[in-house]
């Protein structure tokens, strides 16, 4: 029997010989593309995934399952935490880093559909007076902190090695960004590309979608595809070789960023958890922020997408005030002991449930052949979440460090002039704000009506060293170190 034959029988076996509609009318090109794409795809995977999400309601999980805050005994805040303690988190992650056994991992697969820029996220430029992209920041924030650590532990050759996974859509134009910029400065040898999976778009009976009548419709499998891709990709082995031993993993759009953050690796690492994670108070019962929850006695996040009303507006009295029931909010920065991830290859075939994100995806019509561009969302992308690994740990090997959110959270999600947060115009303020409030605690003073003052990395990686700012006055938004141009 011939190999298009075997495949047939296995998508005819699985419901989902659609995919063959206009196989015979193909030239030959097309149905070697098309074959090709076929085998690459577990028919049989997609239509088990296809029959779990298709027959879940998400409410139903959290009502039913004992929900709560995380205890305390798993939760520690830098709003609360002694001066010693965060000394002693910050300068045990200075040691770990100096050792170079910290890696930074940046989730850049997205798509970031809702920003209605076709180029990757990290690529933007949200206006700041110097014009930099998000991943020129994160790049100047390695190199300062690499610099910072070097200057404070003596250690010379300090190295943050930088994993980026980017998905099919994301990846060409993020390694070319890279190469255009001379990886802004930091040695190519430790800035490595991988790519994450793809699953197969389905619609609403869950068939798979053929995008063109010789090509599957594919999407990202979600941020939690990065499990699948450390694996796949050789990066555990890697990180390995490398002597890595604590990963910082983190969202793309946050021009706050604290990349390899010495206070949270120190603060994961001084309690030996295998996951930790960051947080803010969330800002409002409808912010799309996962919430970070004990669920069944385990660590867990309940995305923004599945939760119900209920459960988003609960509030409690505590100290003569209202307050959300569930407010610590998700913010995409997560730290993994790399002890943990060597035993990914053990559950990341089954343990993370795949989530639905209902879309429009251009298609074909099955009978007449013809292109169908949808006005409305006629079908499914199946994403896995990147947190949906927490419910593995247990409570005594997780962490959750509550942090400020003007220093550290600052997400990119709309497009301005639109939904009127979280968008360029507020990182933008948000970053030049954080430099304003830097250069006022050494005794320089910006004037009254200016936004802030950009800080480069190079400069300052979290606000130190700018004593030689001292008395001096700022009149306008500037990228700090320009001024001698004015
Ligand atoms: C994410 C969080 C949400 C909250 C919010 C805050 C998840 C699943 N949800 O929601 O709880 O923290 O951010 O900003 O983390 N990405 C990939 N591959 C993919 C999809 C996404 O790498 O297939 C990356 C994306 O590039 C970004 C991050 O994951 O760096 C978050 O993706 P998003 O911005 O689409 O997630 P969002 O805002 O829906």
């Amino acid at each position: 029997m011939s190999s298009v034959e075997s495949l047939k029988q296995i998508y005819e076996a699985n419901g989902q010989s659609q995919v063959f509609t206009f196989f015979d009318s193909l030239s030959e090109s097309s149905k070697a593309a098309l074959v090709q794409q076929l085998s690459s795809i577990d028919p049989e995977r997609v239509s088990n995934i296809a029959k779990s999400v298709l027959s879940t309601t998400p409410d139903s999980s959290s009502e039913t399952e004992k929900i709560s805050p995380l205890p305390a005994s798993a939760s520690a805040s830098l709003l609360t935490a002694s001066a010693d303690e965060i000394a002693q988190w910050t300068t045990t992650g200075h040691n770990l880093i100096a050792e170079n056994t910290v890696a930074v991992v940046l989730l850049a697969g997205g798509q970031g559909t809702r920003l209605g820029s076709s180029a990757p996220k990290g690529c933007f430029d949200i206006g700041l007076p110097s014009h930099k992209s998000l991943f020129e920041l994160q790049a100047e924030r390695i190199l300062s902190l690499q610099k910072l650590v070097s200057r404070i532990t003596g250690k010379v050759n300090v190295v943050i090695p930088w994993y980026i996974m980017t998905s099919g859509p994301t990846k060409q134009p993020t390694v070319s960004f890279f190469r255009d910029h001379d990886y802004f400065g930091l040695d190519p040898a430790n800035v490595t590309f991988f790519e994450q999976g793809v699953l197969p778009c389905i619609d609403n009976q869950g068939k798979i979608l053929l995008e063109s009548p010789d090509k599957v419709a594919v999407a990202p499998d979600g941020n939690g595809g990065i499990y699948r891709a450390l694996v796949d990709q050789a990066i555990l082995p890697d990180l390995t070789r490398r002597g890595i031993k604590h990963v910082h993993a983190y969202c793309v759009d946050n021009c706050l960023v604290k990349m390899a953050d010495p206070v949270f690796i120190g603060f994961a690492a001084s309690r030996n958890v295998n996951v930790a994670t960051k947080s803010v108070p969330k800002r409002s019962p409808i912010e799309n922020v996962g919430l970070i929850v004990s669920k069944d006695g385990r660590p867990a996040v309940i995305e923004y997408s599945e939760i119900s009303a209920e459960m988003a507006h609960r509030t409690v009295t505590a100290k003569n005030r209202e307050e959300l029931a569930f407010r610590t909010a998700n913010i995409v920065n997560h730290y993994y002991s790399v002890e943990y991830l060597t035993g990914i290859p053990l559950w990341r075939d089954d343990y993370l449930p795949y989530h639905v994100a209902r879309k429009k995806i251009p298609t074909v019509d099955l009978v007449t052949g013809q292109p169908v561009s949808p006005a409305t969302p006629n079908g499914i992308k199946l994403e896995q979440f990147i947190f949906d690994c927490f419910p593995q740990i247990k409570l005594s090997r997780f962490a959750n460090l509550e942090v400020l959110r003007e220093d550290e959270f600052s997400p990119l999600k709309n497009k301005a002039g639109t939904v009127g947060e979280d968008d360029a115009d507020s990182s933008r303020a948000d970053l030049l704000k954080q430099g304003k409030r830097w250069l006022e605690a050494i005794g320089a003073s910006v004037a009254p009506g200016v936004v802030g003052v950009e800080v480069p990395p190079l400069v300052s990686f979290a606000g130190e060293n700018l004593e030689q700012f001292k008395g001096k006055s700022f009149s306008s938004e500037i990228e700090l170190g320009q001024e001698a141009k004015i």
